[in-house]
């Protein structure tokens, strides 16, 4: 173990040595100098309880949470995408290709995740409440665990939902608007003050899911959020090199608003994707009830136009968070992460903008993981849960492993992505205040139960895209008859009646 700075300063008094000092003091009271005598006791007590040096001190966090972002990122495969920032985060990390939410909507993906249980253990199924749930009256969420542990902790922009923070968490909690305003949608460009800045906005027509829309200006852009939240985060990585060097880790969680909707961004970043070179939504797989009718060419290409623009902007913003990281020379002590917090449909099966089903494009997403010492710039294709956050982030950092919490560490796959890895994924969603539907995510296949009432079952390691479903393929009986296993013993333990 390396030696504190004040056990350096008191190189010269051994343990035996201050310990000898104090007993001359208690014997001869008047032999010693009172100033020599407080120089004995520090140095005493600096060898019982050694303070963190800067070569052991814990690694900070840098949590990014990107809203609804899936993985339309080239480090994925899709080449269309404008993200070199996101790509440059995933050539020093861990880049997880079977990353999925807990529960493929905002509050109840941020709830589990940040409280390391499963939303049938949050009574989070929606979006509005506090995310201090009743059910998480006494837990320690994932920031508090850190704070308690000695950490400086903060966090900009959307981390738990809008309006349902837990301040408990944090030393600083910034929710990012400018006063009193409440700048996200539906009415963000009005409530900025931005009206006069737009050019051209459109909301869609047809379609399921949140209706895309879009709206492009042509100026404004320091009014908007996620610039804000950009700058204030360097500011706060300036801050916590400052505390780093005082032998204070950080915390600090980041969450931007785009590519959420509404599609607001300036032009320069519409400009990146002509609409006219927008592919179409694929079609194929089986639809989503209940959509009435599919969204036109032109529109579907605006909507997508306007996705990509704002993953682009987002992208932006992370870039200047990581010059920050680079500028402040944290690389070396810090974890970084990068997720959605669950994925987005464009316009898929039917015509669904939006999110809420079990699918793979809403239940898995974006996972860049980048940690000292650790592997970087390859795929894991294990499967991982986003409630394994928690235990995860605690192990890196050597915080002791936090109770209660139901997720597992992969810290294992950070080392050796390709590690044996025995561990399937559930995802929920829930009608009213009623779980729902449940998917059970393993390596090769997926099981669904919709909300519906309809059951699926998709070899994704064949047919990633889950177009064709066998559960009435008798070749798959067993197959099926395993993964409903599975979901019908998580519903046991986890859906039960005590
Ligand atoms: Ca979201």
């Amino acid at each position: 173990m390396a030696m504190s700075r004040l056990e350096r300063d008191c190189s010269k008094v051994s343990f035996i040595d201050a310990r000898s000092l104090l007993n001359d003091h208690t014997m001869t009271s008047f032999s010693v100098h009172p100033t020599r005598l407080l120089f004995a006791l520090v140095c005493l007590i600096s060898v019982i309880y050694p303070q963190s040096d800067a070569a052991e001190q814990k690694p900070n966090v840098l949590f990014i949470i990107a809203d609804d972002l899936t993985k339309t990122l080239p480090c994925y495969g899709y080449s269309l995408a404008q993200t070199p920032n996101v790509e440059r985060l995933a050539a020093r990390a861990v880049r997880f290709d079977r990353a999925y939410c807990q529960y493929p909507v905002c509050s109840p993906s941020r709830t589990s995740f940040m409280s390391g249980r499963r939303p049938e253990h949050t009574g989070m199924y929606g979006n509005s409440g506090s995310s201090r749930t009743p059910l998480l009256k006494d837990a320690v969420f994932m920031p508090q665990h850190f704070s308690a542990n000695g950490y400086f902790t903060a966090r900009l922009g959307k981390v738990f939902h809008i309006g349902s923070d837990v301040p408990e968490c944090w030393d600083v909690t910034e929710e990012g608007s400018p006063g009193t305003k409440i700048v996200y949608q539906p009415q963000e460009v009005e409530k900025l003050g931005l009206t006069s800045f737009v050019t051209a906005s459109h909301r869609l027509k047809g379609g399921g899911g949140e209706g895309a829309s879009y709206t492009i200006l042509n100026g404004g852009k320091d009014q908007l959020i996620d610039v804000r939240n950009g700058q204030r985060a360097v500011e706060l990585l300036d801050q916590g090199a400052k505390q780093n060097a005082q032998g204070k880790p950080f915390f600090l969680a980041v969450g931007f608003r785009r590519p959420h909707l509404p599609h607001v961004a300036p032009f320069e970043f519409f400009d990146r994707y002509p609409a006219e070179k927008m592919p179409l939504p694929e079609k194929g797989g089986p639809k989503i009830s209940g959509i009435k009718s599919d969204v036109n060419a032109e529109d579907s290409r605006e909507a997508l136009r306007g996705y990509l623009a704002c993953v682009s902007f987002m992208d932006e913003q992370l870039g200047r968070v990581l010059d920050a990281m680079d500028a402040q020379k944290l690389w070396d002590n810090t974890v970084v992460v990068l997720l959605g917090d669950h994925g987005f449909l464009l316009g898929s099966r039917g015509g669904w903008w939006g999110k809420g089903v079990l699918y793979n494009e809403a239940a898995s997403t974006t996972l860049l993981v980048a940690a000292p010492g650790k592997a970087k710039g390859v795929g894991c294709a294990r499967v991982v849960e986003f409630l394994d956050f928690y235990p995860t982030l605690a192990e890196l950092c050597g915080l002791p492993a936090p109770t209660g919490v139901e997720g597992k560490s992969f810290v294992p796959l950070l080392t050796k992505p390709d590690a044996p890895w025995d561990h399937v994924a559930y995802t929920m969603v829930a009608k009213g205040d009623k779980p729902a539907g449940l998917a059970v995510s393993g390596e090769r296949f997926r099981y669904l139960e919709n909300a519906d009432g309809s059951v699926e079952l998709f070899d994704v390691q064949a047919d990633p895209r889950e177009w064709k479903n066998l559960a009435s393929d008798s070749a798959h009986a067993a197959d099926l008859a395993a993964m409903k296993k599975l979901a019908d013993d998580y519903k046991a333990k986890f859906r039960s009646t005590p």
